[in-house]
């Protein structure tokens, strides 16, 4: 109860910051993307990770403005890029919840396209993340609002893939553009013989499908060989960079060019 009570006022104490975590060309290791996600540093709790909170705002439907919050802020930050001359793309994690409508709130699309108007960046470099427990629950009006939303030039990605309960048909259902590989397939490429099946399979049908494919949670250099000798092209891990502020985002960027 009185997480709910911090959280509630979380937006309007401005106590809400994004952090960037780059998404990286394996080949040649510039970056072509960054992940926005989500901290709460409360003066009373110090920084508050999003597994401890993200739930909670689902039940009580603060990820409605939460949400709407980081989209507007991400896509800021990637329009400043862009005007930088950094034209990368912002990829942003979307909750079930985002996904249907709230009594007096607008939908998701509304929101898109007012996020989109106001902060000028272009369709194409926003990125949605969404994971396979949204694809499953409402498939009309999911598809309907994904269709939507491609239509306005922005991307999908379906996030930790492979660990969800969906089937695979969804992949030719969905307006999809980018497959992100579950950081738990990752982990042990190097030694696991399952992992590295599971891995060049999803790599396979990825490029068959003509979906890009982001490996999540590189740590080594010895999983970025493996995966470079995959048909996956992009990876996301602390061997590249952990999520970090904006400013140091900025500056690895820079480096990036
Ligand atoms: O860095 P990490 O601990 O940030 O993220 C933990 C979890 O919280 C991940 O599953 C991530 O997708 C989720 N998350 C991070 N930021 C956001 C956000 O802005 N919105 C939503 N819905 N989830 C987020
Ligand atoms: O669910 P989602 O994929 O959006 O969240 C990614 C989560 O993985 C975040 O908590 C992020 O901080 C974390 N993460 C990012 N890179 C790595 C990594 O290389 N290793 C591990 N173990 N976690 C990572
Ligand atoms: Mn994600
Ligand atoms: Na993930």
């Amino acid at each position: 109860l009185k997480l709910e009570h911090h959280l509630r006022q979380a937006l309007e104490l401005g106590e809400l910051v994004l952090h960037y975590q780059p998404q990286v060309k394996i080949d040649n290791g510039c970056i072509i993307g960054m992940e926005a996600l989500i901290r709460w540093h409360n003066h009373a709790m110090g920084i508050v990770m999003p597994d401890q909170f993200i739930g909670l705002a689902e039940e009580t439907g603060l990820i409605v403005p939460i949400g709407a919050w980081v989209l507007r802020t991400a896509c800021k930050q990637a329009r400043a890029w862009q005007l930088a001359g950094m034209p990368i793309r912002i990829a942003v994690n979307l909750s079930g919840r985002q996904f249907h409508r709230f009594q007096d709130q607008r939908q998701l699309l509304d929101v898109v396209l007012d996020v989109l108007k106001e902060t000028e960046l272009s369709p194409e470099l926003l990125e949605l993340e969404i994971t396979e427990s949204i694809l499953m629950h409402k498939l009309d009006t999911t598809l309907d609002t994904l269709n939507q939303i491609k239509q306005l030039g922005v991307r999908i990605s379906v996030d930790d893939f492979g660990t969800g309960y969906s089937s695979l048909s969804y992949l030719k259902r969905f307006p999809l553009d980018t497959l992100k590989i579950d950081k738990s397939f990752v982990k042990d490429i190097c030694t696991d013989a399952n992992d590295r099946a599971i891995v060049s399979a999803i790599s396979a049908m990825a490029g068959q499908l003509k979906l890009e494919l982001v490996a999540e949670g590189v740590e080594d250099q010895s999983q970025l060989d493996f995966l470079g000798g995959q048909q996956c092209n992009y990876g996301q891990g602390y061997f590249f960079s952990k999520p970090v502020p904006a400013e140091q985002a900025s500056a690895l960027l820079r480096q990036s060019l």
